[in-house]
């Protein structure tokens, strides 16, 4: 029977947590890898760990030994290099770790693979991303649009991006990019923007945050479903050629509709006035006003335009990219937000109530 081994790097994250489930489902043997935190709880994959096929290894993009040696051990048939710092606005804090992780990283698993003999048995898939077209030069974006990279996060994709088809060129490699537009759901990190409104409208709404401050509420993205996108990463490995894709809805909306829905979802309906720094979000029923613009959270330059066309993807892929909708994606996490605001709530209320017991002395 043929070997269906998957190394996953950044397992960890929202992507390889929906595509390492994926993957179980189609029969892989799927392996990750973790770098060491003071944390233990890996809270995306905690209901994946102790499946007979699933297994994690320590490594880290950032060390070549690590990387040859879990490769040579996993011996894998295909891998996805998901691990990145992948926050844009980080990326201009710490441009030198992005480098290293999201640039030399991609590198290393190439070279880990060359060093293992296995790269005429190897398919490789790098995260690769739309904010390479940055400041865009033509929209919607697909496969043939210039790219312009608009951040040190974007720079350092470029790298990977080009590395990448280096060595499909050089050494023969079965290696793709898929770019990617932004995709979401309710396992995104809390500091993405659409993470952020859904968590911010499940608290107002249940009267534990006041209000939401956000940086540029006109820009606008192309928003998808995660656990819609990994099956793309998958079938761009299984095409008969190493080719890059362009994976997007072909929906754009800007941050300011995404606060609308977001809300109405929430029970509170939104009604935005003024401009700029002074526009500011209120709720109609009460007339307070509950979202305001913060300068800390603008770029020093910032990808404001990315809508992308999926038409590659669909023709040859077979892929469906209206699987789930922009509506129905904020209804996703929204409702799955509304859940775990009110069981945070509860399990507050149950630790005060048993600290007080203890201190009263009526539970032992
Ligand atoms: P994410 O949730 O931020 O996950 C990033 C993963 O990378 C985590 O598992 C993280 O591990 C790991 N990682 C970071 N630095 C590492 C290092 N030095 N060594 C090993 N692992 C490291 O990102 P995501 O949203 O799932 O995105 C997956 C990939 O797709 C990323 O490459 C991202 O840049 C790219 N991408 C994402 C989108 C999107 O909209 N989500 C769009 C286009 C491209 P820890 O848990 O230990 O931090
Ligand atoms: O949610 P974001 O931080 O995502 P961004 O920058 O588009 O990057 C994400 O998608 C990329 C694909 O295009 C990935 F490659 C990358 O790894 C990541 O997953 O910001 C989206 C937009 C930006 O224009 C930002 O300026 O929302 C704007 N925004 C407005 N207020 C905000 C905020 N972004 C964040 N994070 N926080 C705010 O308060």
């Amino acid at each position: 029977m043929e070997r269906k081994v998957a190394l996953i790097t950044g397992v960890t994250g929202q992507d390889g947590s929906y595509l390492s489930e994926f993957l179980i489902e189609k029969g892989y043997d799927v392996h990750g890898i973790i770098r060491r935190s003071s944390v233990d709880y890996r809270e995306r994959i905690a209901h994946l760990e102790g499946h007979p096929q699933f297994h994690l290894h320590y490594a880290d993009m950032g060390d070549s030994m690590s990387l040859v040696k879990v490769i040579g051990k996993v011996q894998p048939t295909e891998i996805y290099n998901l691990a990145a710092q992948s926050h844009v606005q980080v990326s201009f804090d710490s441009p030198e770790f992005t480098a290293d992780v999201d640039a030399t990283g991609v590198l290393r698993v190439l070279e880990a693979v060359r060093a293992n003999h296995l790269e005429q048995t190897c398919r490789i898939y790098q995260a690769s991303t739309s904010e390479l077209y940055g400041k865009v030069e033509e929209v919607p974006q697909n496969e043939k649009t210039p790219f312009h990279p608009y951040s040190p996060y974007a720079v350092a994709k470029l790298y990977g991006f080009w590395i990448i088809k280096e060595y499909r060129e050089a050494y023969n490699m079965f290696c793709c990019s898929g770019i990617l537009f932004n995709h979401e759901s309710e396992r995104r990190g809390e500091t993405f923007v659409t993470r952020k409104i859904t968590l911010a409208a499940a608290r107002i709404a249940q009267g534990k945050q006041d209000k939401l401050y956000l940086g540029n509420l006109s820009s606008l993205r192309d928003w998808g479903y995660a656990k819609d996108y990994v099956e793309c990463m998958w079938l761009i490995l299984q095409h008969d050629t190493p080719e890059d894709f362009v994976i997007a809805t072909g929906v754009q909306h800007s941050v300011r509709e995404f606060c609308q829905y977001a809300f109405r979802a929430a029970g509170i309906e939104v009604e935005f006035k003024g401009e700029g720094m002074d526009e500011k979000g209120y709720d109609v029923k009460t007339g307070k006003c509950i979202i305001e613009v913060s300068p800390d959270f603008y770029r020093p330059t910032d990808v404001v335009n990315l809508w992308g066309d999926p038409t590659k993807a669909r023709k040859e892929l077979g892929w469906d990219p209206q699987k789930t909708t922009f509506e129905e994606l904020v209804s996703i996490m929204v409702k799955h937000d509304m859940q775990k605001v009110a069981a945070d709530h509860v399990a507050s209320v149950m630790r005060t109530n048993l600290a007080e017991y203890l201190e009263k002395g009526l539970v032992k």
